[in-house]
């Protein structure tokens, strides 16, 4: 039993397998963030290397995604417990026409780990929501994920549209095809390329 073993049963979309396999790790003392990183996470990397390269199709996206989906929630009550101290308010949510949901479900979880009020508003999210929701609950910090470079510009809507109703919510973006460039071009107030860095941003966002 190894991260390798993680690594082939979410390629192979063996949930019940990444399940006992995720459960079993997690017992034996390995670090989270070695499962994270070197099993799910490269895992799905692989799943989207295949689909570039015309070997898998979008149902087999969507079974690995379920089979990561499984092994997440084995690992949820580990990145979910932790500091107790309330640090902030978090809205956060997959943009406008990208339905992508496990990275931003992983920046959720690490958030509320970190002692975060998190309102997770799911996937498809315009910017009247966003902007509507962090008013109702007084949120700290938007953050706004996206997969796919064509919802990228939905970020940018919302940045605008926060600067341009005189709001003082902060902004932050991430997804795989986010860079600090387009963060910045934007106007975003923080940006990373992972989960733990995403707590970081929000720390410092918040301070
Ligand atoms: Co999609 N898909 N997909 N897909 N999918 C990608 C993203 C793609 C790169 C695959 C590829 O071509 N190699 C490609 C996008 C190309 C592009 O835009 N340049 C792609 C495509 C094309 C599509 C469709 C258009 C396919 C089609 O229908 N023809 C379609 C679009 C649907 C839509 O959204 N409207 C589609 C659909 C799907 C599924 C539904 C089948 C499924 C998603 C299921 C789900 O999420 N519930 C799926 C999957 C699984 C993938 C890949 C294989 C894996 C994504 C993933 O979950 N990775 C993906 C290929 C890849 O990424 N290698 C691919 C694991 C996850 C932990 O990583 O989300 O990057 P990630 O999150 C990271 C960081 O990015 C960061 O933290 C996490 C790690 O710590 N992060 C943040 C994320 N959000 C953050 C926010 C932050 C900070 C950090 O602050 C706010």
């Amino acid at each position: 039993m190894s991260v390798q073993d993680i690594y082939d049963a979410v390629v192979e979309f063996s949930v019940d397998k990444v399940v006992s396999l995720v459960d079993a790790e997690v017992k034996s003392g390995t670090d989270v963030s070695e499962i994270l990183s070197n099993g799910l996470i490269a895992a799905m990397d692989e799943v989207g290397q295949r689909y570039s390269e015309g070997e898998f199709f979008v149902p087999e996206m969507l079974m690995a995604a379920k089979a990561m989906k499984g092994g997440l929630e084995v690992l949820k009550p580990l990145l979910s417990q932790g500091d107790s101290d309330k640090k902030g308010t978090i809205i956060i949510g997959t943009v406008k026409g990208d339905l992508h949901d496990i990275g931003k479900n992983l920046v959720s979880m690490m958030m509320e780990g970190a002692g975060f009020e998190v309102y997770d508003l799911g996937v498809d999210v315009d910017t009247d929501k966003f902007i509507a929701t962090a008013k109702e609950k007084n949120a700290d910090v938007i953050c706004m994920s996206a997969l796919l470079t064509t919802t990228m510009p939905f970020m940018e809507v919302t940045v605008k549209a926060i600067r341009e109703q005189g709001l003082s919510i902060k902004t932050m973006v991430g997804g795989a095809p986010v860079s600090e460039d387009f963060a910045n071009k934007i106007g975003a107030d923080g940006w990373s390329t992972d989960a733990p860095g995403a707590v970081e941003t929000a720390r410092r966002l918040t301070a």
